[in-house]
């Protein structure tokens, strides 16, 4: 078989991109190593910035999202006892965030291609990008016991941090750079009311936790927990306890608990991969950069790698100019890095670290106070949290 633009991963970046070039009458295909149960059954992103909600009603996959999520204007962060608000809406010029979970996002782009007739491969075994520095390079995957080859102008690497595409550019050509964190996210996911209409981001001495939501019947809390725990460690209760044991008193008494339908710890992590494009090789989303949750930049950034890779493969095949495609790497990773400062700001700012000296404790409670008294602070936090212009 043979298409223009050959996709590994259908996860949101590989979806939305192929539902795009689609649009505009580009051939794609997108390969996805798991069932689309298994890929829709993944809880994850919860908060959406301005320009991904753009890209997807661009892509005729707005229309749920923009019935169905919530507007958010601004958040919380409680600490030492008391609950302040960051006013997205004053401090961005205006914006603001869309709370609209990532399962729901690709359960839209799932049906999109559906309509539109896109070819989406799931169960694709042993997916396999060859001659990547050549012009004429292919993909093959095992579908039972036959194996199957496309040929293709480009391909795209959105399969995630733990994917083929990334591996297969030779290991000098590539420069990383990581920051693991020593502890992980414990996230619950229940069919109960929110205790708060917007986000509390929470900084307590017994470690981080955040109270979100997917709709105001469906909530989604996190608390730090050292990387050693195993879920099976937490049961419910415990994880209730826990989490007003750092939430203000005040607040702690509106918390409405009920069963979770979904439990699972999530290590913190920030890692990039440059460059971002190895000859016919483009890598985007999760596949080139991991964000550590706590400024919901995750998504975000993979929805600014596909607005720059869309545009550059519209400008290759419409108008032969192929400055997109050459600038693709170079561009991603300026907004990449900016993202990356700023989720490793939030991190700091808000978690218990193990083995963090007294210094940089006293440091830590000195952010927080200055950002609640100057206002450019809590701009320059604004403006990063509704996300910086593509
Ligand atoms: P994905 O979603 O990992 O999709 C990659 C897909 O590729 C498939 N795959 C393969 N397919 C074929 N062949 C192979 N060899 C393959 N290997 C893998 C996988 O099965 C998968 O379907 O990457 P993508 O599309 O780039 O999307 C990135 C986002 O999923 C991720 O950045 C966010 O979830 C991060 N994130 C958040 N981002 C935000 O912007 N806002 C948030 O509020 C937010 N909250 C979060 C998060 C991530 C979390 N976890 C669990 C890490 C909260 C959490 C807890
Ligand atoms: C979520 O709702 O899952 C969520 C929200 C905000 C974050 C991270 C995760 O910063």
């Amino acid at each position: 078989m043979r298409v223009q633009v050959c996709i590994i991963g259908g996860g949101p970046s590989g979806l939305l991109l192929s539902q795009l070039l689609h649009l505009q009458g580009i051939d794609t295909i997108v390969l996805e190593r798991a069932s689309r149960d298994h890929v829709l059954s993944r809880i994850r992103a919860g908060v959406l910035e301005h320009g991904f909600a753009e890209l997807m009603r661009e892509a005729q996959c707005g229309e749920r999202m923009d019935r169905e999520g919530e507007i958010h204007h601004g958040f919380n962060i409680a600490h030492d006892g008391v609950l302040d608000r960051i006013d997205l809406y004053k401090y961005s010029g205006g914006n603001s965030v869309l709370v609209y979970g990532q399962t729901e996002v690709t359960r839209d782009l799932y049906e999109a291609r559906d309509r539109l007739g896109g070819k989406v491969v799931h169960n694709a075994a042993d997916v396999q990008p060859h001659d990547i520095a050549s012009g004429q390079p292919f993909v093959t995957y095992r579908s039972g016991d036959q194996t199957i080859r496309i040929d293709c102008d480009y391909i795209i690497g959105a399969d995630g941090f733990h994917g083929v595409s990334r591996k297969s550019i030779p290991k000098d050509k590539l420069s990383e750079y990581e920051r693991v964190y020593p502890f992980g996210w414990l996230g619950v996911l229940s069919r109960t009311k929110p205790i708060n209409p917007e986000l509390i981001y929470v900084k307590h001495e017994r470690g981080f936790a955040l109270c979100s939501m997917r709709s105001q019947v469906l909530s989604r809390y996190y608390i730090q927990v050292p990387l050693s725990d195993k879920v099976e460690d937490w049961s419910d209760d415990a994880f209730w306890d826990e989490l007003k044991r750092r939430l203000p008193p005040h607040v702690a008494t509106e918390l409405i608990t009920g069963p979770s339908i979904e439990k699972s710890i999530a290590p913190l992590r920030s890692y990039v991969a440059e460059p971002m494009r190895y000859g016919r090789l483009f890598l985007a989303g999760d596949a080139a950069h991991i964000f550590p949750p706590t400024g919901a930049r995750g998504l975000n950034s993979a929805a600014s790698d596909i607005y720059y890779l869309y545009h550059g493969l519209v400008d290759h095949y419409k108008k032969s100019d192929d400055k997109g495609l050459d600038d693709y790497s170079q561009r991603a990773l300026a907004r990449i890095w900016k993202a990356q400062r700023f989720s490793w700001w939030m991190t700091m700012l808000l978690h218990r670290f193990p083995d963090r000296i007294a210094y940089e404790d006293r440091l830590q409670d000195t952010d927080m106070a200055y950002l609640f008294s100057s206002e450019a602070a809590q701009r320059s936090l604004a403006e990063n949290y509704v996300g910086l212009p593509f």
